[in-house]
């Protein structure tokens, strides 16, 4: 009680004024971290000091470290501890991973980010029929717990902080890394790090869940206090905007719809039975950086600011540590603004974006690869990506003072001006009942999807340039296709492929000798117990409490006993399944949108949006009918922006459009696109399963003796591959940031030869 009441004074108006608290705070960090009070610039007595601000004025927000922390959480920033480079990662099996990992701490990385492929995130072994083409492919396969020993073999996990990007499957997930860490002799209460475990966002768009919100959202209040009881030094939830405004969200329509899911992730915490100051302080937030350089380091600014305001509303009666009011985020740079054309320009985006996090105050970044749009990233870039934030920290003196922006008459106003907007939005989803309700209702995620065809919209008009894309386009490349991304533009880049069979058969034979090893009484005996505290924490069942383990049991400590145990994670996916079941996801596509904001002056643009739609007319009078295609997703990659666009670009453009539910199975879309009779199946593929799945897709038309339905290929497919489509029989594959009314141009004419029209 005597650090509370120490941190309360610091907090208190113990202090004249915020200047001498931060005063303090400077001293304090300084002294902790053994940092210098000042560094010297290249010019001669010329000193960089930890913050500048305005020392006569008594306005709050004057200084970093203090409330309401707009200039930053902490008050000496990067001049004690610089940002965490903490790149995202993770393929093929769990020791080409760790070789990766390891590779990258020796190169200068600080902290550690697992990418799981889509099996896992989806709660499948990688033996389980659905997730053929997906095991290991974007992120590594993990099966059971001697997975997780292998990807952190040798390496300290009491040392290094490890985030782990895991929603559907956290629970098994953390038990793995739990158990894993302790039989490698490093007590949970050791582990640092954080469990993305934000489940919220994965309705809206990132569509990795399992099991419907409702038992999902206990899920994560489980963990939370499983976390907090347990491992105190881990950040129990990684909420998170990023993959709101890669689907298409603007920042402000991102920092709003984050932070009411943050509000929603403390009402879970207090249901879990925590207090604010028991869960807030250990909550994490995570932004994306767009290419919009001063409104994404306003977001931030503002993201923080805003949250404390938030928190002494809602709970400030109840708050006593100062930590529960700051907001600490990682940043990921744009995966969306990265172009397959000219991609070496995407270096330069990442940096860019980069110094807007890093001028926003991010505690922890990751700085995407330049070949992310073609492939999963190589070796080369992604130590370039790494090295532009060793650039950063060690070359440019950009860490010697904090929030270097605060105190610009436009910064300090655009700030403002963000919070005040998404202000309104978090009112109106607090007033509508808060995000679990608003994100049943669906609205949120249509904003969103509208905001992503009205953003094509504006790319494709030429409102919004990208270079390279729509101006300034090179010269050879648009001899050879004017609009198409995936036709040239990535000779010159090698990219990582990846041996998906042999990754799966590794797979198989480890499940099999677990499986064959492990004593199957207690590993039944486990997943009985999962069951049955699902099946309380449900109230579907009359086990009272008291009257059984399972009663009083946290999801997460019954995890921890399976993982033990060498249950699968498929194995204790299926068990929660049994209990809460799986979640279908509703599809629906945004029209009009796309077509009302396609409202260019570019005269190239106007006329290639009135050619597609002529040519769509044309084929619609010769054919008798309009042309119709179905948009599908097969496998377990659950990125849909781009479906999603393209289906309302394309109905807008004149075409019927038919969207499939995501994760189908090849002869589930051959099913619907003859039942629907389509003319062509578009199948969109971000995830590197293009390679097996198209193929098996090409199968089940064969098998369906459907080959008049033409198959074409939109989404991240290196040129590499092209070659390997064609020859299957795929005329056109369109990459990221085609065009859709060059791509509808394109596949009318191939349709109409086809067809002798
Ligand atoms: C920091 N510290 C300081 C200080 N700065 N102390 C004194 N003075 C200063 N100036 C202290 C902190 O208080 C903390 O200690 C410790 O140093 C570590 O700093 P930190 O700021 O907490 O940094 P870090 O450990 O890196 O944590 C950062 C987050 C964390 C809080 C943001 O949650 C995190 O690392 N998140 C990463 C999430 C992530 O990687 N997600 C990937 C998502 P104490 O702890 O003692 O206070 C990828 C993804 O989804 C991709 C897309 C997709 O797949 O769809």
């Amino acid at each position: 009680s005597s650090r509370k009441n120490t941190q309360s004074r610091e907090l208190s108006s113990a202090f004249e004024s915020a200047e001498a608290q931060w005063r303090f705070q400077v001293e304090k960090e300084l002294a902790q971290t053994g940092a210098p009070s000042s560094r010297s610039t290249s010019v001669d007595g010329i000193c960089l000091r930890p913050a500048y601000g305005d020392a006569a004025s008594a306005e709050s927000g004057q200084w970093p470290g203090v409330p309401p922390y707009r200039r930053g959480p902490h008050a000496s920033m990067y001049a004690s501890r610089p940002w965490t480079i903490r790149q995202y990662a993770g393929f093929g099996t769990a020791e080409e991973s760790n070789a990766f990992f390891k590779r990258a701490l020796q190169g200068g990385q600080k902290g550690l980010s697992v990418a799981f492929d889509l099996a896992t995130h989806r709660g499948y072994d990688s033996d389980h029929p659905r997730v053929q083409g997906d095991v290991g492919m974007a992120g590594v396969a993990v099966d059971v717990v001697d997975d997780m020993k292998r990807l952190f073999d040798g390496i300290k996990l009491d040392e290094v902080s490890v985030s782990m990007t895991m929603n559907g499957a956290v629970l098994p997930v953390l038990a793995f890394f739990i158990v894993a860490a302790e039989e490698s002799g490093v007590a949970r209460s050791k582990l640092s790090g954080t469990v993305q475990n934000d489940i919220l966002k994965e309705f809206m768009v990132r569509n990795t869940f399992i099991y419907p919100p409702e038992p999902s959202l206990r899920i994560t209040g489980d963990i939370m206090a499983f976390c907090t009881r347990e491992m105190p030094k881990f950040n129990t939830i990684s909420i998170s905007g990023y993959h709101m405004q890669e689907a298409g969200a603007d920042p402000c329509l991102e920092l709003a719809f984050t932070l009411a899911d943050g509000l929603e992730y403390i009402r879970v915490a207090r249901s879990a039975g925590l207090t604010v100051d028991q869960c807030a302080p250990r909550l994490s937030f995570f932004f994306g950086i767009g290419m919009d350089f001063y409104v994404e380091i306003a977001k931030l600014r503002a993201a923080r600011e805003l949250w404390y305001t938030l928190l002494k509303e809602k709970y400030g009666s109840e708050i006593n540590n100062p930590k529960s009011y700051v907001l600490r985020t990682h940043c990921q740079t744009s995966g969306y603004s990265l172009t397959e054309k000219e991609p070496y320009n995407n270096a330069v985006r990442t940096t860019i974006e980069a110094m807007a996090a890093v001028f926003g105050g991010t505690q922890s970044l990751h700085t995407n690869a330049l070949d992310e749009a073609i492939a999963l990233p190589s070796e080369f870039a992604a130590r370039l990506a790494r090295n532009t934030q060793l650039i950063l920290q060690e070359e440019t003196g950009i860490c010697a003072v904090a929030d270097p922006f605060g105190g610009s008459y436009m910064m300090e106003a655009l700030t403002s001006e963000l919070m005040l907007k998404a202000r309104s939005v978090i009112d109106q989803v607090e007033r509508a009942g808060g995000m679990a309700k608003c994100v049943a209702d669906g609205w949120p995620k249509q904003r969103i999807e509208d905001a992503a065809a009205r953003k094509q919209a504006r790319i494709d008009s030429g409102q919004h340039v990208i270079v390279g894309v729509n101006k300034f386009i090179a010269e050879q490349q648009s001899a050879q296709s004017s609009g198409n991304g995936g036709q040239g533009g990535d000779e010159r880049i090698d990219v990582r492929s990846l041996d998906s069979v042999g990754i799966r058969q590794t797979q198989l034979d480890q499940l099999k000798r677990v499986k064959f090893s492990r004593n199957a009484e207690a590993a039944q005996r486990a997943l009985q117990l999962i069951v049955q505290a699902a099946k309380f924490r449900n109230g579907v069942d009359s086990v009272k409490e008291g009257e059984s383990d399972a009663a009083s049991k946290n999801l997460l400590d019954c995890c921890v006993v399976a993982a033990r145990a060498r249950c699968t994670l498929g194995e204790i996916s299926s068990a929660l399944e049994s209990v809460y079941g799986r979640y279908q996801p509703q599809v629906s596509v945004a029209t009009g949108v796309y077509r009302d904001n396609f409202t260019g002056e570019e005269p190239g643009a106007s006329s290639e949006f009135r050619e597609a739609v002529r040519a769509v007319q044309t084929f619609s009078e010769l054919a008798g009918r309009r042309p119709r295609i179905l948009i599908a997703k097969v496998g377990q990659d659950g990125h849909d922006r781009g479906a999603k666009v393209v289906a309302s670009g394309f109905a807008d453009l004149g075409f019927d459009v038919d969207v499939g539910p995501l994760f189908q199975t090849p002869a589930e879309v051959v099913k619907m696109a003859v039942e629907a009779d389509v003319h062509v199946i578009g199948v969109s593929s971000l995830a590197a399963g293009h390679r097996t799945l198209v193929p098996a897709v090409m199968e089940e038309l064969e098998r369906a003796e459907a080959q008049d339905i033409l198959v074409i290929v939109g989404g991240v497919v290196p040129s590499s591959d092209h070659e390997f489509l064609r020859k299957l029989g795929v005329p056109l594959v369109f990459g990221p940031n085609t065009r859709l009314p060059y791509a509808v141009v394109e596949l009318i004419r191939v349709l109409s030869e086809r067809l002798r029209l």
